[in-house]
């Protein structure tokens, strides 16, 4: 009899194990992007709180306590901060893997990828270019890459006026022309659409300083945000001993044809990012020649596009 009663607890234990896996796969979220935190780090408030209820049940949702627990405490507990398992690919992008990303899965952040031509040595008559990507994230299924160079002489917008980045010249020309004219339809099945934060720029720029940066975007190919350039390259704020090399880059000989702004002797550029200024009045967050992040109106002239993008490989 006791024998009997044993057996079935292990029995319903087991029937209780297969159930419970049973849901989490078809339970199974996809998460949104992680968020960049004013720190830094990369976090996932909605995915932390999903998988770790015993957190929950002592600190609560909010996303600020969720990420103060992560740094202090679920760290080193080995709890991860977002969801580990990307997306996954769809047939014609692992099709066209093999050829586009060959050698990718092997890259670390600062190794220099090749993917898509776009003009760049102002010789139109040769053709166009390969373009040099910078490696700044590879999470084990992307790439996350930046252009090495200034590409093209685009203004944020063609007018005075405030717009967020969902609104902006700059995003519909990403997005559009450019994503159009760069790539084959092979290198487009490998870059992945994700979903962009636009947090506010206040705890980038600082107290009293910054502004609302729009809704979430859908983007294949965007300019970081100030987060991101924060996160990935150490950008700060311009202050006069904030020069950073991670966040210079020069234009090309098409970009400054086109009328982008080049530094007479070592032809670095000024370059736009996603994120709203430091203040009211048209203002955006652009990188300097020197690598700090100022604020320009949106249709300053001679100021350049650095695609940025996620590559399946
Ligand atoms: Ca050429």
């Amino acid at each position: 009899m006791k024998k009997a009663m044993k057996w079935a607890c292990k029995w319903k234990c087991l029937v209780a194990l297969v159930l419970c896996v049973c849901c989490v796969m078809q339970g199974m979220t996809v998460y949104a992007a992680p968020e960049v935190m004013p720190d830094g780090g990369l976090f996932d408030a909605e995915f932390y709180a999903a998988t770790y209820p015993d957190v929950v049940a002592v600190f609560g949702t909010d996303p600020a306590m969720l990420y103060w627990h992560y740094v202090v405490a679920g760290k080193a507990e080995g709890r991860l901060p977002y969801a580990p398992t990307q997306p996954a690919q769809t047939t014609q992008q692992a099709a066209a893997n093999s050829s586009v990303t060959n050698g990718f899965a092997a890259m670390v952040p600062g190794s220099v990828v090749t993917i898509g031509r776009y003009e760049q040595d102002g010789n139109l008559a040769n053709g166009s270019e390969p373009i040099e990507w910078i490696v700044l994230a590879n999470d084990g299924h992307r790439l996350f890459i930046l252009s090495k160079y200034i590409l093209e002489n685009r203004a944020w917008l063609h007018d005075y006026a405030n717009v967020p980045w969902e609104a902006s010249d700059l995003r519909a020309w990403m997005n559009g022309t450019f994503y159009d004219t760069a790539f084959t339809a092979d290198e487009k099945q490998c870059i992945v659409e994700v979903t962009n934060s636009n947090q506010n720029s206040a705890a980038f720029y600082g107290p009293g300083l910054g502004l609302p940066c729009g809704n979430d975007t859908k983007d294949k190919v965007f300019a970081l945000s100030v987060y991101e350039a924060q996160a990935y390259l150490g950008a700060v704020p311009e202050t006069v001993a904030d020069w950073n090399p991670a966040m210079q880059a020069t234009t090309t000989i098409y970009a400054q044809q086109q009328g982008c702004w080049t530094h007479s002797v070592n032809r670095r550029g000024f370059w736009w990012l996603r994120s709203a200024g430091a203040c009211a009045g048209s203002h955006v967050a652009v990188v300097q020649d020197h690598g700090a992040v100022v604020s320009h109106v949106g249709n300053a002239a001679g100021e350049g596009a650095r695609p940025a993008m996620w590559v399946a490989y």
